[in-house]
């Protein structure tokens, strides 16, 4: 069968490296962020991730998002402009002919692989549960690897593309190279202004496209609800357990409040990309594990009431147990801690991500 010709401008060098460049930028600003939330999720013994700044994981994780999302129709834009070399025979030339081959294929499945998994997940919360994160983590190394073998292969073609000034073909049908660039870049920035606003602040009533930023009581999103949870209101008879080297102590949500409380503002920042900023009010870390007779700094394993599901505990760093403003919430935005935002008590901590707050929290272990 014989294939027509392709002859639309957008099939240039000139066109394929300014998008290809675009792309190593979007992809490696994903990868990389999502490295930190991969290694703040699951440390490493040489990892340490610091309390402060408060909002730095609110911003890195954005980015994770919004890169991604900048890099859907980057990536679109690039198969179109490379479409006819995909076909061309014969299939193989060579070996060296094959390598490439194969890793454009390796290059595009696993990048488009990273891409739906990320944006079902950033749509649907958590499809796939459990294999989500690894699965997305791993495949991104496939990921990676094959775009810095690509980029490798073609930088005589990059070189050539980005310096020589070949003049823009008079005629042709359709869009013109720099129409096709333009268009490019114009679907890359709606695409980020339709969504950013889960994020961003001031783009909040911008984005039609935004999750996760308007529902939810006093002013946040819920990500988990107690009844999703199957989390009940406390008896009064509830103590939180905490428990030091020097024994195990309850305290009643009355003794809770009669510590010395602290108010701060801090985000919510969802691995999903959205967050939001609040004012929490609750016992700090350090106040409450002096009180029960620990020190700051010490290392907390939080355990919540909720009995299954993998947010049911987390681990607090001694980075973050030492800083005042890490905190075991009791209200929210002035009020009563709402039930589906963790009430009795939930942990919020800065530069944390929202995975690791955990909600209804029943057993503080300090160690
Ligand atoms: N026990 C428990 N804590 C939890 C969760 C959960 O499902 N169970 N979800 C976490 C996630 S993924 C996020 S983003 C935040 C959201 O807090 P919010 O529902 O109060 O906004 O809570 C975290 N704490
Ligand atoms: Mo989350």
């Amino acid at each position: 069968m014989k294939l027509p010709k392709f002859t639309s401008a957008a099939h240039s060098e000139r066109v394929t490296s300014r998008i290809g460049l675009a792309l190593a930028v979007t992809f490696t600003t994903c990868f990389l962020t999502g490295l930190i939330s991969h290694l703040i999720q699951h440390p490493p013994g040489w990892f340490g991730w610091p309390s402060r700044p408060a909002g730095l994981y609110r911003v890195t994780q954005g980015l994770h998002v919004i890169s991604g999302i900048a890099s859907i129709p980057l990536l679109l834009a690039k198969l179109w402009s490379v479409f006819p070399k995909l076909f061309e025979r014969p299939l193989i030339k060579s070996l060296p002919h094959a390598l490439e081959r194969g890793s454009i294929l390796v290059l595009s499945a696993s990048a488009f692989f990273e891409l739906t998994t990320g944006l079902l997940n950033i749509a649907q919360n958590y499809p796939w549960n459990f294999y989500f994160p690894q699965i997305h983590y791993a495949i991104a190394w496939i990921a990676i690897g094959s775009i810095l073998v690509h980029v490798a292969v073609k930088i005589p073609i990059l070189r050539r593309a980005l310096t020589k000034d070949e003049p823009e073909p008079a005629t042709g049908p359709g869009l013109s190279r720099r129409g096709f660039l333009r268009t490019t870049w114009l679907a890359a920035g709606v695409s980020v202004v339709a969504t950013a606003g889960a994020t961003v602040p001031l783009l909040r009533g911008v984005s039609p496209l935004k999750w996760r930023s308007d529902e939810g009581s006093q002013g946040v999103p819920v990500n988990r609800t107690a009844a999703g949870a199957g989390i009940t209101p406390v008896t009064p008879d509830w103590r939180l357990q905490v428990v030091t080297p020097s024994g195990t102590r309850g305290f009643s949500l009355d003794e809770l409040r009669a510590l010395p409380q602290t108010t701060a503002e801090l985000p919510i920042a969802c691995v999903e990309g959205w967050s939001r900023s609040a004012v929490w009010t609750g016992v700090s870390f350090p106040d409450l594990l002096r009180a029960a007779g620990g020190k700051p700094g010490m290392q907390v394993v939080v355990t919540s009431m909720e009995k299954s599901g993998i947010y049911a505990t987390s681990v607090l760093p001694g980075e973050h147990t030492a800083d005042d403003i890490t905190l075991l919430a009791l209200r929210l935005n002035g009020e009563v801690l709402d039930l589906d935002h963790g009430y009795p008590c939930r942990v919020i901590a800065p530069n944390r991500p929202g995975v690791l707050q955990t909600k209804w929290v029943a057993k503080l272990e300090a160690a």
